[in-house]
């Protein structure tokens, strides 16, 4: 019997052939090509969230990031401010810093010895002739922002010119939580076995959320429900979520907090997502029974009520601002099918372990959440891998998962028209 292969389909007619509404095909998961393009196209195009400024405290401080093929060292210069620069020597091009974090006086390349400022000057390398000019081989900058204590980078030579006006509308929801007065209580590296969209997507919608049972004391379970998709049994805690709502606003609005939700997901470069609203239990954190977990509040908060302030971003992250904690997740492709979920709690910088919080009483709901997540994303990854799957349709409260994949495609697309 003679059987024929189905004609091998190229990565701009999958790209050009996405169906609204329906998950991506298979490749985009699980292809090297897709994963070459989502870095190319994606990652080293769009603004990128890779750190708190709590994580670099001091100058000298730094921390790198691994993308692709790229490696980027975040760093604190002696004025204090947060730069980036690729992490490869301007002599014969070898990485520099290895560690993922640490602090230096200056940047000293392992192999030669050239030796740079944390400005990114070439300060000192031996035996160049008298008339070398040092100042042309400073290490190359990456483009960098910091907004209320989060650090961004984007690696393209021309960054989404958007960032500015999305960074001055998110701003003052995030400022009064106080971030560049925090520090780090512990940060988890979680590996996930599956593409870093699949990871994405999983966050974006809470269709799933049944099975995160340390999450739902918290979190109201009518989650990405319009009111008129509410399910009969939902609509008791749905309308528990409106009182607490509006009760909520009356505190928000004497405190000059914003709460309105914007969305622009999908229609911009910097697509993105924030909101104040109440969380449930006790209305303060994301603990097991919803009291806040550490008794010393972020920046001068009065009340422990301020609900979660949330912020989704396109491409790779998102963020829980509470009254006493706040957590930031940054999303790393490591392979078609490894991510890398980067987890930061951050608390006030005067909070002491022990005294104020308790570590395993603050990261509980989170760290179990997170490990319930990457068993679901190993298990779409493998049923997607698959020969018999099939695009399948998204339910409307996964609203967000069409808005992350029409982002994606959109940046896709735009990529492969250069
Ligand atoms: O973390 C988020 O953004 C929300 C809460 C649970 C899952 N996800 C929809
Ligand atoms: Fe860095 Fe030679 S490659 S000093």
């Amino acid at each position: 019997m003679t059987t024929f292969a189905a004609p091998a389909t190229g990565t701009a007619d999958l790209v050009a052939r996405r169906a609204p509404g329906l998950s991506l095909e298979a490749p985009f998961y699980t292809g090297q090509e897709f994963f070459d393009l989502d870095i190319e196209a994606v990652f080293a195009r769009s603004w990128l969230f890779v750190a708190a400024e709590a994580e670099l405290p001091e100058p000298g401080d730094y921390v790198t990031v691994t993308l692709g093929p790229y490696s980027v060292i975040l760093l604190r210069d002696d004025e204090e401010e947060v730069r980036a620069f690729h992490n490869v020597c301007r002599h014969r091009g070898a990485r520099i810093l290895d560690e993922q974090r640490g602090s230096v006086g200056n940047i000293v390349c392992g192999y030669h010895r050239w030796t740079y400022g944390v400005d990114g000057r070439l300060l000192h390398a031996e035996s160049l002739p008298p008339d070398f000019d040092r100042s042309c081989f400073g290490l190359r900058a990456v483009h960098t922002r910091t907004v209320a204590g989060l650090v961004f980078i984007c690696l393209a030579a021309q960054p989404p010119a958007d960032f500015d006006e999305v960074a001055a509308r998110i701003e003052p929801y995030i400022a009064p939580h106080g971030l560049r007065r925090a520090k780090v209580a512990t940060q988890i590296d979680l590996v996930e076995n599956g593409n870093w969209k699949l990871t994405m997507e999983n966050n974006r919608e809470c269709y799933h959320c049944g099975g995160h049972p340390e999450l739902q004391c918290s979190l109201f379970p009518v989650y990405g429900y319009a009111e008129q998709d509410v399910p009969p049994v939902l609509r008791p805690a749905y309308d528990r979520y409106l009182q607490a709502d509006a009760e909520s606003r009356t505190t928000y609005e004497s405190l000059g907090l914003p709460y309105a939700a914007i969305e622009e997901l999908d229609t911009r470069a910097t697509g993105f997502r924030i909101q104040r609203e109440p969380l449930d239990g006790a209305g303060e954190s994301f603990t097991e029974d919803g009291t806040a977990a550490c008794g010393k509040l972020l920046s001068d908060f009065t009340t422990p009520r301020l609900g979660r302030l949330s912020l989704h971003m396109q491409p790779n992250a998102w963020f829980h601002f509470l009254s006493d904690h706040a957590i930031t997740f940054s999303v790393i492709p490591l392979a078609p099918d490894r991510t890398l979920v980067r987890t930061t709690w951050l608390v006030h910088a005067d909070a002491v372990e022990g005294v104020d919080y308790d570590l395993d009483a603050l990261t509980r709901v989170w760290t179990a959440t997170n490990d319930q997540d990457a068993l679901l994303v190993a298990r779409a990854q493998q049923g997607i891998s698959s020969p018999a799957y099939l695009p399948g349709p998204y339910n409307p409260t996964e609203y967000q998962v069409e808005a992350f994949v029409n982002w994606y495609v959109t940046r896709l697309k735009a990529h492969l028209a250069r």
